[in-house]
């Protein structure tokens, strides 16, 4: 198996509000053979949402964006698997809910996005992206070092799955 990748994964707050949904959710990424490295519910506040969405800050939807993600809590995930940030935006569908929900209907944006802002699920688009993601909403987290020292036991599953935290962790 080749080495495994990082990606950087959030249900956004009207799919943590329909709990069925987020358990569908969890279930595609679980069946879909990602391993989750780490798992948090928290309520974004407005500088987070600034600092993350802050290349479509002269955009139209900006403004509906940052009060949409700062309306509840949502759910941050990193997620490991071979070629992990492609198979994570294929899996999401394409941003825009209403073209998707008839070109791609069986994607999770097909299946729960509301709208193109309401758009369910969010994924790095590049390792770049991971990176700045990741040191946005995990800060105490090191790439490097994950990929040096644990990369190796989570791609030999010596892992377990924590189902109350939604976690992967090393046996
Ligand atoms: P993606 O999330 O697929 O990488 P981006 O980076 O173009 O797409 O957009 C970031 C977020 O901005 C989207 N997830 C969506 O919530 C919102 N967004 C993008 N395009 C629109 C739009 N035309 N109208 C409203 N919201 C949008």
């Amino acid at each position: 198996m080749n080495r495994l990748e990082l990606t950087f994964a959030i249900l956004k707050p009207h799919v943590i509000k329909q709990p069925l949904a987020v358990e569908k959710i969890r279930n595609v990424i679980l069946t879909s053979n990602f391993k989750v490295v780490k798992s948090k519910r928290h309520a974004i506040q407005l500088h987070e949402a600034e600092a993350f969405y802050h290349e479509h800050k002269t955009k139209f939807f900006y403004k509906r964006l940052v009060t949409f993600m700062t309306s509840g809590p949502s759910d941050f995930y990193i997620l490991a698997r071979e070629d992990a940030i492609r198979k994570w935006r294929q899996l999401m569908g394409p941003t825009k809910v209403f073209k998707t929900q008839f070109e791609a209907p069986d994607s999770i944006r097909g299946q729960f996005g509301l709208s193109d802002t309401r758009n369910a699920t969010h994924g790095s688009d590049s390792p770049e992206s991971v990176k700045k993601e990741i040191g946005l909403f995990f800060p105490q987290f090191n790439i490097e070092q994950w990929y040096q020292l644990d990369e190796p036991k989570f791609r030999l599953n010596q892992i377990e799955f924590i189902q109350e935290n939604f976690v992967h962790i090393i046996k």
